[in-house]
């Protein structure tokens, strides 16, 4: 978390392969290009860039017949959910603050599923905080696309017929009272029935309008805090209002705003409670002259603890 933070680790996650629209995989290129390790070096921070996963080979996915057909690319996902996570792994254990910058959303499924086994090494308990207009609760049985990054949450709190993804390594799930997804407004019929029977947590749209990201955010923290507790903050850039981010292929209309998402950034901050973080979906081929990427990384120089002028903390953090 926050006290430890003197080391960020970064890896650049080029995976599209979960996602229909091509060009994810250049977005870890992108987020070097507007700045970010640079950014974070001059913040103070000793920044080790990992570089690039380079593409693995497919694997037999383990799933059922029926399930593998009714997903795309399956072999090449297990392929890179055990990359994914045999590297994320390896991060956590190295200390530091780990930074995933992706890639599309199914690299998820092997950051989180690392940070779980990470927090059971280190008897921690695992929170994330799935910032996404969508609830990426999809199954092989109930996904409308066959796209992969709609099934990365399904998967990380455990999801059966997916568990062959991750091969031999130990899988430990997310308890489903510990997800808190975070602006949602884009659900299909059956993954609203799963996160509802699961008790998933979810802040939808609404509540924001009606109660504000800072007070939801608040709540959420104020449940953490306190606690031996590792968070990860996984974000698809489809949280944010098409608007101020249009490098995204699933857009979803009344996003999070420019002044919405600093302040949860902030607030994260401020917490301390962060120990790890995805940037998921940026799609630099879809991009307006740079500025989802260059946003993106000034979201995380506040994730980083940047301010508009020096304030005291407003949250002590117990240890
Ligand atoms: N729920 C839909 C759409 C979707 C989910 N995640 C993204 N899109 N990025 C699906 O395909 O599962
Ligand atoms: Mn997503
Ligand atoms: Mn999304």
């Amino acid at each position: 978390g926050l006290g430890d933070w003197a080391d960020v680790s970064l890896l650049g996650i080029p995976l599209e392969l979960g996602a229909s629209e091509a060009g994810s995989i250049m977005g870890p290129a992108a987020l070097r290009t507007a700045g970010l390790p640079a950014l974070l070096g001059e913040m103070g921070y000793r920044v080790t860039d990992h570089g690039d996963l380079a593409q693995p080979a497919a694997v037999e996915p383990g799933l059922k017949d029926a399930d593998a057909k009714a997903c795309r690319n399956p072999g090449l996902i297990a392929a890179w959910t055990r990359l994914i996570h045999d590297r994320a792994y390896e991060m956590a254990k190295g200390g530091g603050v780990p930074v995933f910058m992706g890639g599309d959303h199914s690299l998820s499924m092997g950051t989180v599923s690392a940070m779980a086994r990470h927090c059971r090494d280190t008897n921690r308990e695992l929170f994330v905080l799935w910032l996404d207009a969508h609830a990426d609760f999809n199954t092989p049985a109930t996904t409308p696309s066959g796209n992969m990054h709609g099934m990365s949450m399904a998967f990380a709190c455990g999801e059966p017929s997916l568990m062959p993804l991750l091969g031999d390594r130990p899988f430990v799930p997310v308890p489903p009272e510990n997800v808190h997804i975070f602006g949602l407004r884009s659900i299909d019929k059956e993954e609203r029935g799963a996160v509802r029977d699961k008790g998933i947590q979810v802040v939808d749209m609404r509540m924001i309008d009606q109660a504000s990201v800072s007070i939801l955010l608040q709540g959420i923290l104020e449940k953490i805090e306190g606690r031996r507790a590792h968070l990860h903050v996984s974000l698809d850039v489809d949280f944010l209002d098409p608007s101020i981010a249009p490098a995204v292929g699933t857009t979803v209309p009344g996003g999070a705003t420019y002044r919405e998402a600093h302040l949860i950034m902030e607030m994260l901050h401020d917490s301390g409670l962060v120990g790890s973080l995805d940037i998921v979906e940026l799609n630099p081929f879809l991009d307006e002259r740079g500025r989802s990427a260059r946003l993106l990384t000034e979201l995380v120089t506040s994730l980083f603890g940047r301010t508009i002028i020096d304030r005291p903390a407003r949250r002590i953090r117990v240890a």
